[in-house]
């Protein structure tokens, strides 16, 4: 626990009606292990273990006696505490903590796990992922040494957060005229996160004060602007300069970046390394659909949201149904005259109660007053978005229904999503039939519902599943001649997202670039980070690492930053000018990659999706476990390197 342990708990029972009440509002599961850990009380976690069934608070039937008798518990250890001055207690031992882990989520959590799970929860560290020097200054015998990073989304954010707290001298080149990368540019109505934010946000700056459980885009973008302003960023920010090509020279050793600025000026800077921050999903998809330039009403991506056009009482159509559509759809549906939904191919989508739920203010107040409560909400989080899907995803050979499932848990999940599809429909099963995919479940992003089958049900509204022919100034005709009159056209089409690093031209050593050795959807680099003959070169979000089957992307961005602050300290640390992955380091990763995804959901034949490319090789989601990918990033090893 952090240095103010004592403050806290004398905070914390200085209005014990308040404290009380706060407690009553809390997730049942983080309180009682914020009573065994300062109280040791085993009992009383066996006592609650068998009624807790998962890691969602929806997930207990903890009878009320019971909790009450957990929040006394918790509320006379914080008295005994404040009244001693007793600082906080030493951490369970190791079996201890796996014990309390496990019930916290109602199930076993494997001992492999138990170090990663210490570090996302930061027990007693702030940060438990910054990197420091080995050495003192002096020692250091690298002369200036400068890193541009591109892109000031997230990732771009992480890696100058660490870049400062290293003293290392960046800039950051940011396209857009403010922070926030991809929570920037959406300003769709319903833009929101759909993991859960007490996780989606850096382990280093938690924020207690999050509204909702998925909350909005505004709230996120707000949360980026504060790290921003701690971190001291902005002035090492170049804003409005869109990076266009990164050049590598061999002699010098440095990477010469040149970009554009909005006013069509160029400029350009050298840098003895480049990291790329620049997002998987920016560039909007508008499919080529005979006529869309003639259509005479406002067309515009979700993603370029045009928020002058006029909704109200119009006829709008809607082309495409992934994690934008889903989100955005129902949040119009009840202002149009008529929203027509156009699908290609339906997608699975899954409840959650929380997703629409706002923070209790009494959950919001233990975050920010009671000792470990914000770590353990922590961890419980991670858990239920973590690795637990993950077996599942695995084809089973001797599986009988290899079309729709991939083994028997998948084919659960199947039945499971079918029947909350179905209730949500009110049994129209010509329209089930219509939302249900042929695929498994998870072959292409997992969404969560936002109300959509409800939505779908509307008298105003109506689901096309025909193919579109083309577009007329007024209207949208489909293959078998049906026209369908629209005022407005929204596209909710995704991203451009297997063109890696697109548009940015990257020429590295030898005449390499990145077009020619990827082309336009074959990418691969070694842990998603780094590729032979682009010494010098890192990617945040690139090759592989995009998460499918549970986590954060934010975490993924943490290990990777990890990863690439220790590269960068050697480089400095030792002189060293040119660092490059072996070829045969990189090659042999990509093999085990491959290998690994041909098993997995996501290369299901009968799955198209933005996660592989067009000979079906899983290219932007990673097939690793989360902990797979963090054991594979922590330590960064030289010898994996050609030093120079
Ligand atoms: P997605 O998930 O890529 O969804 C795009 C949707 O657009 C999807 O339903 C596509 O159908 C559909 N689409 C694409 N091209 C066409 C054409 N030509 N005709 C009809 N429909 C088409 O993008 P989102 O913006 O929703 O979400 C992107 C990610 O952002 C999301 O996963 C989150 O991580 C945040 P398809 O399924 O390909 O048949």
């Amino acid at each position: 626990m952090s240095v103010d342990f004592r403050s806290l708990v004398r905070q914390a029972v200085r209005d014990e009606a308040r404290l009380r009440a706060s407690l009553a509002e809390s997730d049942i599961a983080p309180l009682l292990m914020v009573t065994v850990q300062l109280t040791g009380d085993m009992a009383l976690l066996e006592a609650v273990a068998p009624h807790i069934h998962g890691p969602w608070n929806f997930l207990q039937s903890v009878p009320e006696d019971l909790q009450q008798r957990v929040r006394e518990r918790l509320v006379g250890a914080l008295k005994d505490f404040a009244a001693h001055d007793r600082p906080a207690p030493p951490p369970p031992p190791p079996e201890v903590l796996q014990r309390m882990m496990s019930a916290g989520v109602g199930q076993p959590v494997p001992a492999e796990y138990i170090p990663l799970l210490l570090e996302e929860m930061s027990f007693g560290e702030a940060d438990t992922r910054s990197v420091g020097w080995t050495v003192d200054p002096a020692a250091r015998r690298s002369g200036a040494f400068k890193v541009l990073v591109i892109g000031a989304g997230f990732g771009g954010l992480c890696a100058a957060i660490r870049l400062k707290q290293l003293g290392i001298a960046f800039e950051v080149l940011e396209k857009n005229a403010d922070v926030g990368g991809t929570w920037l540019e959406n300003d769709y109505p319903g833009c929101a996160v759909d993991t859960p934010n007490h996780f989606y946000s850096y382990s280093f700056q938690v924020n207690n004060r999050w509204t909702r459980h998925f909350s909005r885009r505004d709230e996120i973008l707000a949360y980026i602007r504060d790290v921003v302003a701690r971190h001291g960023l902005r002035e090492h920010i170049r804003f409005g300069v869109e990076a266009s090509q990164a050049v590598y020279d061999e002699a010098s050793a440095t990477w010469r970046v040149q970009w554009r600025e909005r006013d069509g000026t160029t400029g350009s800077a050298t840098a003895n390394a480049v990291i790329t921050a620049v997002g998987q999903l920016n560039r909007p998809a508008i499919p080529a659909i005979p006529g869309a330039d003639t259509f005479k009403g406002p067309a515009f991506h979700t993603a370029r949201w045009d928020h002058s056009a006029t909704l109200d009482g119009r006829r709008v159509a809607m082309i495409g149904t992934g994690a934008s559509a889903m989100q955005a759809g129902p949040s119009i549906a009840d202002r149009v005259a008529h929203l027509r939904v156009f699908q290609r191919t339906p997608h699975w989508a899954v409840n959650n109660p929380n997703y629409h739920r706002e923070v209790a203010p009494g959950h919001i107040w233990s975050l920010e007053h009671l000792p470990y409560y914000s770590n353990w909400l922590r961890f419980q989080l991670f858990w239920a978005s973590s690795d637990g899907f993950h077996p599942s995803l695995h084809r089973d050979p001797g599986w009988p229904h290899p079309e729709r499932s991939l083994n028997a848990a998948n084919q659960k999940m199947r039945d499971m999503i079918i029947e909350y599809v179905r209730g949500e429909l009110g049994g129209d099963e010509a329209l089930l039939a219509k939302c249900i995919p042929s695929y498994p479940p998870y072959g292409k992003r997992m969404l969560r519902d936002n109300h959509w089958y409800q939505m779908l049900r509307r008298d105003n509204v109506t689901l096309e599943t025909g193919p579109i022919a083309r577009i007329t100034e007024d209207s949208i005709v489909m293959a078998d001649g049906t026209v369908h009159p629209a005022d407005v056209i929204v596209w909710a089409t995704g991203f451009q997202a297997s063109k890696l690093l697109w548009p940015l031209e990257i020429v590295g050593r030898d005449g390499h670039s990145v077009r020619g050795d990827w082309g336009d959807d074959d990418p691969r680099a070694y842990l998603g980070m780094t590729a032979p003959n682009y010494p010098n070169l890192f990617m945040l979000y690139g090759p592989n690492t995009n998460l499918a089957h549970g986590g954060s992307i934010i975490f993924h961005t943490e290990c990777q930053v990890r990863y690439i602050m220790q590269a960068l300290r050697l480089m400095i640390e030792q002189g060293v000018s040119r660092l490059e992955v072996r070829p045969e380091v990189h090659d042999a990763y990509n093999e085990r990659l491959d290998a690994k995804a041909a098993d997995m959901v996501w290369t299901h034949p009968g799955v198209t999706s933005w996660y592989k490319n067009a000979r079906n090789r899983l290219t932007v989601t990673s097939p690793w476990r989360l902990l797979d990918y963090w054991a594979m990033t922590k330590d960064f090893r030289a010898d994996e390197f050609r030093v120079g």
